[in-house]
């Protein structure tokens, strides 16, 4: 990551494709620290759900369609896992450290190539032996937090690494070029999320950072191993956004 050929490559390969995979990005030390804090998040959710309604989002409030790829007989035990952890940074100090890290800064200016802010983080959990599937979607517009140009992108820290059968982010090339009306057209058509589009690998530690406008989904994590993403969404300072929700680390750079 140090080495600007790093950036420079991830940068001709968002231009082209809208999204890059970054290898290497945080060391295995930083990869243990954050699933340790990301562990301990768990541990009280499951202890307290209540106090954490207003952030968790629980498989078991997906649509039913995003579990049907899970084995009927490991069902009922992947609806009781936690899926989404909403505003990370506010939860632990280790998380919002690397959601805010200077890293995460540069790849976001190297390639928006404009100077950026953090506008929201999530921790996204596909448990190990049925984890969720994602709906095809853009990220932009969205109706939680969003700038009025797209001058946005998700930077995913992949905390074990991202395989197909772990539920890898699926990504449809080209698909940022289509107008909106391409788009609901393909999405009115079957696409089934384990097999349509490319699967975007990596190992643990690396980053994944999407663009915009690039048709993505993901597959059911029907592996032995979970698939844990840090996400933060950064954006142009420059730019304008429309948030729904307040997120504590909207505007920030550090
Ligand atoms: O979990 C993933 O694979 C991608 C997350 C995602 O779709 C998003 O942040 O928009």
């Amino acid at each position: 990551m140090e080495a600007p050929n790093t950036l420079d490559a991830a940068r001709r390969q968002f231009q082209g494709d809208d999204y890059a995979v970054i290898p290497d990005v945080w060391t295995k030390a930083e990869v243990q620290q954050a699933i340790d804090a990301l562990d301990a998040l768990v541990d009280d959710i499951r202890t307290h759900p209540l106090r954490w309604q207003e952030h968790v989002v629980w498989q078991s409030d997906v649509p039913e369609r995003q579990l049907t790829g899970i084995p009927q007989a490991l069902r009922a035990a992947a609806a009781t896992q936690p899926y989404i952890i909403g505003d990370l940074a506010s939860h632990s100090v280790v998380l919002r450290r690397m959601i805010l890290d200077e890293r995460c800064r540069r790849m976001a200016e190297a390639l928006l190539d404009t100077e950026s802010v953090c506008h929201f983080s999530n921790a996204t959990i596909r448990a190990a032996n049925g984890g969720c599937a994602c709906n095809w979607h853009r990220d932009w517009p969205n109706s939680y937090c969003t700038t009025h140009t797209g001058r946005q992108l998700r930077i995913l820290i992949c905390l074990d690494g991202m395989h197909a059968e772990q539920g890898a982010t699926r990504i449809i090339r080209g698909s940022q070029h289509w107008n909106e009306q391409q788009f609901n057209t393909w999405k009115q058509e079957e696409h089934p999320w384990d097999e349509t589009g490319h699967a975007v690998t990596c190992s643990p530690g690396s980053v994944v950072v999407l663009g915009s406008r690039i048709v993505h989904g993901a597959g059911n994590n029907l592996s032995a191993v979970p698939r844990r993403n840090l996400i933060a969404q950064w954006g142009a300072q420059k730019d304008l956004i429309c948030a729904q929700v307040f997120e504590s680390v909207l505007g920030l750079t550090d």
